[in-house]
């Protein structure tokens, strides 16, 4: 059984309802771990289609620190859109904040601002101002060229004070870059893990970010490992989930970029999947 079946396996046996925010009840576990060699090929689930593009757009939204969704909407990305509609905003907004953001379709220092721009004092509508903060990113592709033995490769997204700010606190909160005998590795944080929607491409955004990272500083890549938190499945995601484990797995499709400069200039569109064999998709319901 493939590392993400083993999980689902386990939430469905081991867990325990649970009451949240959206109405919707999870079955939940305490935490997990999810580990994959990237030698065995690009971790992406062959149990159902997984879009793969929608993700690497998504993370090239990251890497550029772009907190606007407009920039996804355009490539009719919509992954996003549930996290800005007036409720969503709510989350910890006043009026004239929420009305900023609707109208700039602005996620907030999310993801990619944090990445980018640390503590660099968000304030997405004035157009006129100029980024600042830490480029956490950027210090790590640089540390990974200039002391790959450095065990403090870390970016975190993880923010108290821009909390308030965001249209959804961050899920996956931080990742940490190892090397060890010439393979780099790539372990990432998350708080809260929807197994059967978010789960799939948390691995996807963060294998790829792995990838371009051995790519950028020549080490092969190695271990993708995830330390999950809150582990869950909404109830209605249990039988998609059932009916998707009884599915036997294809092999792992392959991964291909063509002319790669840096990681900074990397574009969704020079990455490509090679033979990805794969199941019919899986309809479920999203919870916000
Ligand atoms: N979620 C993920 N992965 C993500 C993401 C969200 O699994 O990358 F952005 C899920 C987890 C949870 C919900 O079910 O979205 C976020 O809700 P909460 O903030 O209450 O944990």
């Amino acid at each position: 059984m493939d590392a993400y079946s083993k999980i689902v396996r386990k939430v469905l046996d081991q867990g325990q309802v649970k009451e949240n925010r959206t109405g919707v009840n999870t079955i939940a576990i305490a935490g997990a771990m999810f580990e994959h060699d990237m030698a065995e090929g690009f971790p992406l689930l062959t149990t159902k289609y997984v879009p793969f593009t929608l993700v690497a757009q998504e993370l090239e939204f990251f890497i550029k620190g772009i907190t606007d969704k407009n920039w996804l909407r355009d490539k009719n990305n919509h992954i996003w859109d549930e996290w800005c509609s007036p409720a969503k905003v709510a989350y910890g907004h006043d009026d004239e904040t929420r009305k900023k953001m609707m109208d700039e379709r602005e996620l907030g220092p999310i993801y990619g601002w944090q990445w980018r721009h640390f503590g660099g004092g968000y304030q997405a509508w004035d157009k006129a101002a100029v980024p600042s903060g830490v480029d956490q990113l950027k210090n790590l592709v640089d540390t990974l060229k200039t002391n790959p033995n450095d065990r403090r490769m870390i970016v975190s997204a993880w923010n108290p004070v821009d909390i308030g700010q965001m249209a959804l606190p961050p899920c996956h909160y931080g990742f940490q870059v190892t090397v060890i005998n010439g393979r780099l590795n790539l372990l990432w944080n998350q708080r809260s893990v929807d197994t059967a929607l978010g789960l799939p491409f948390n691995i996807a955004s963060y294998g790829l970010l792995l990838t371009l990272l051995a790519l950028e500083s020549g080490f092969k890549p190695g271990t993708l490992v995830g330390f999950l938190g809150d582990t869950h499945i909404y109830e209605n995601h249990v039988q998609g989930l059932t009916q998707q484990l009884e599915r036997k797995p294809f092999s792992l499709p392959g991964i291909k970029t063509s002319s790669f400069s840096s990681i900074f200039d990397w574009q969704y569109k020079d990455t490509g999947l090679t033979g990805y064999q794969h199941h019919p998709a899986i309809r479920f319901e999203i919870a916000v």
